[in-house]
């Protein structure tokens, strides 16, 4: 049995789903015609308190959307500088937008209000606008991080003085809601546009959300067309969106618990460590440095045993928990990694 903890994007979707997918009832989504995807956006809108959805056919296109919608060339975003859209997106920020990036260096993935403070442009012919702030929670890079309600309320009080939009990545936002206890619609509250995974930890096959005001959205449709993302008879895919978004989320704490016991198990190895403490979610990053293997003997060493996890940096694993992994499966996986580590 192989035990695949490379990403929670593994999941496939349920055997509800796929029999949502079979029944679904379509329409042409391009003149707003799939009653199936309008549902989706609709309740999507509702979940997030916001006013309007939009079905996406990615994270990063949910992101870019966002950025297309908000800036304008030659316009700057403040983020995090270990941020997905930062590193992970192929620098479509640049590519796309034509808008230029400020990091600001994080603790576990969260900004300083005062830094995002200074990072804002004032007025000076010299200057870039400074266009957007971009959030994310959890914070992937970070391990699964939880961005605290109250950080993102700070940084929504120094947006406002200036003027300027913030956007979430919220990739895993549910998780950041089940693990903190506090609402989707209270994290999107902070700000003015979120992108919601619904192909992640909620095991749908393809999708993303975007919400925002009905303006914004009204925008953001125009320039998911133009990035090629206006879909047909999409209601295929937004019908297991559906089933993502209403009964996949109370679920997650079992990929937390689970992510959590791993975390444990992995610490206990001789060679390895993993800041237990830091475990919020359902993501795991464990050092391997003291075993003194590469990261690419690691995980060759780890596939032979079937255990499949991806790099994360130097002398860094990740290990992520979802649907598809047991409390068993993880035992065994540890059991599999310890044993490796022996020989
Ligand atoms: N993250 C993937 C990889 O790209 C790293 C993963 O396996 O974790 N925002 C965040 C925070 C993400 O983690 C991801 C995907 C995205 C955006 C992009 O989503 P997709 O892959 O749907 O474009």
């Amino acid at each position: 049995m192989i035990i695949d903890l490379r990403s929670d994007t593994v999941t496939r979707p349920t055997p509800e789903m796929r029999q949502a997918m079979y029944d679904a009832e379509v329409g042409d989504d391009v003149y707003g015609e799939d009653p199936t995807v309008r549902e989706l956006e609709e309740k999507a809108a509702e979940i997030l308190g916001k006013e309007a959805a939009l079905f996406v056919t990615s994270g990063t296109q949910g992101n870019q959307t966002a950025v297309l919608t908000h800036c304008r060339p030659g316009d700057e975003m403040i983020l995090e500088g270990e941020s997905h859209i930062f590193l992970y997106e192929g620098g479509a920020a640049a590519a796309l937008a034509g808008v230029q990036t400020r990091t600001i260096p994080g603790q576990n993935g969260i900004m300083d209000p005062s830094d995002v403070r200074k990072a804002i442009r004032g007025r000076d012919i010299h200057y870039p606008r400074t266009a957007l702030i971009a959030l994310e929670n959890t914070h992937n890079k970070a391990g699964g991080r939880v961005i605290p309600l109250e950080n993102m309320q700070a940084i929504q009080q120094v947006a406002r003085e200036h003027g300027v939009p913030i956007h979430l990545d919220g990739a895993r936002l549910f998780n950041a809601a089940v693990a903190a206890g506090v609402s989707p619609a209270a994290f999107a509250a902070c700000v003015d546009s979120v992108q919601v995974c619904l192909s992640k930890g909620l095991s749908a096959p393809a999708g993303s959300i975007l919400a925002g005001s009905a303006a914004f959205i009204e925008e953001a449709r125009v320039w998911r067309k133009r990035l090629g993302g206006g879909l047909r008879q999409a209601g295929v895919l937004a019908a297991p969106g559906l089933i993502a978004l209403t009964r996949m989320v109370e679920r997650l704490h079992e990929d937390h618990d689970n992510a959590l016991l791993l975390a444990r198990l992995l610490n206990d190895i001789p060679g390895l460590s993993v800041d237990v403490e830091g475990v919020e979610t359902n993501i795991v990053l464990c050092d391997i440095s003291g075993t003194g293997l590469s990261n690419e003997a690691f995980i060759a060493r780890m596939k032979v045993a079937g255990v499949l996890a991806g790099p994360f940096d130097d002398g860094i694993i990740r290990f992520v928990t979802h649907r598809e992994i047991t409390t068993s499966m993880i035992r065994e996986a540890a059991d599999r990694i310890s044993g490796l580590l022996a020989v």
